[in-house]
């Protein structure tokens, strides 16, 4: 019902403007083409100084009243560079903003057609292109170096007391596996993912790499003032691993695993002293991936390096749920399914990608 009144409005709208458009047009013809043209000119200068001064009240009453709904301070290292870079980046486009709008409006209004005023022809002039040119060229370089500088670093290697955690997406949650006390991730096969068999990620049975290696969904756990790095995969379409808390995020890609390391600064207990009882570090899916995308949303939890062993211990190592109870300490390998492709050396190049050892 709304939406055919909403239609008849529209119509009614259109039917209104355009007769309006033909009573001016009258208008016009009766009281002189160039008259009428230099009435709408004074107005529309005048509009123009309104246009600029409204809307410079406007975005600096937005920013009055939404800036508390940013989010809160950077809670990494390379988070506080990428902030600090945000900041110089606004600041700049900030002030060429201001200016070059405030001239448009104004020589719009300044420069209108007057009687007796010929406008100045003003084809070309190498001089400026080039100061137009150069200075956005430079100023931009600059920039982007510094983006590039911290985004190798991000995306390179961690120091090496970095814990890892193996972050995959899929439709629609995210997976995390830690790579338990021998410190490698056991290799994986896609062809070997099967939930029924408490086997959600491939994991190679036959590798005793994966023996510990520990599983989760929902929250993913770090130390604070250790670095970690994150492995990130994707299972079916491509997803995003955001953590705006930590200003991180790195797609996830089928087939392809990608890298971001950092540092957190403060634990959970530590933000939630400072900004109320219910917060939370969140990891979202940042990419559009289907339609329970919002559902992705997981906690991140960083704590003392007492507590994040104290809940590693807690768990158990997939290996015992996919071996039905039978722990890795057991004299048991003949439970052990072997059906890795050894042979096919592609396979192995695919999961030696997420088994970086670490000592
Ligand atoms: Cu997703």
């Amino acid at each position: 019902m709304s939406t055919t009144w909403i239609i008849i409005a529209l119509i009614l709208g259109f039917v209104v403007i355009f007769q309006i458009a033909k009573a001016s047009e009258y208008v016009a013809i009766m009281r002189g083409e160039k008259k009428t043209r230099q009435e709408s000119n004074r107005i529309n200068a005048f509009l123009m100084l309104v246009f600029l001064v409204g809307g410079l009240i406007g975005v600096w009453y937005c920013n009055e009243r939404l800036k508390d709904k940013i989010l809160p301070e950077a809670a990494s290292n390379h988070g506080e560079r990428i902030d600090s870079m945000i900041w110089i980046t606004l600041i700049i486009t900030g002030i060429v903003f201001v200016i070059t709008q405030a001239l448009l409006f104004w020589f719009s209004y300044k420069y209108q057609e007057r009687e007796n005023k010929k406008a100045y022809y003003f084809p070309h002039n190498n001089k400026l292109e080039v100061i137009w040119t150069v200075i956005p060229a430079i100023t931009l370089t600059i920039l982007v170096g510094f983006g590039l500088y911290y985004w190798f670093q991000i995306t390179g290697e961690p120091p090496k007391d970095a814990i890892q955690i193996e972050v995959t997406g899929k439709q629609f949650n995210w997976e995390f596996r830690y790579p338990g006390k021998d410190g490698v991730f056991g290799k994986k096969y896609y062809k070997e993912v099967n939930e029924a068999k408490s086997n959600p990620l491939g994991q190679i049975w036959s590798d005793p790499a994966n023996h510990d290696d520990i599983y989760t969904t929902g929250e993913m756990h770090m130390i604070v003032g250790k670095p970690v790095k994150l492995i990130i995969n994707a299972k079916d379409v491509i997803h995003d691993v955001g953590l705006g808390h930590f200003r991180m995020k790195m797609d996830a890609v089928p087939g392809i695993p990608t890298t971001m390391w950092f540092t957190p600064k403060y634990t959970t207990r530590q933000m939630r002293e400072k900004y109320g009882a219910d917060f939370n570090y969140e990891i979202s899916c940042q990419e559009m991936c289907g339609k329970g995308h919002y559902s992705m949303r997981g906690t991140v939890i960083v704590e003392t390096e007492a507590e994040y062993n104290a809940w590693l211990a807690s768990k158990q190592p997939q290996y015992v749920a996919a071996m039905g109870g039978v722990s890795p300490t057991d004299p048991a390998p003949g439970a052990m399914p072997t059906t890795t492709p050894a042979k096919d050396s592609a396979v192995t190049a695919g999961a030696a990608g997420t088994t970086t050892s670490m000592k």
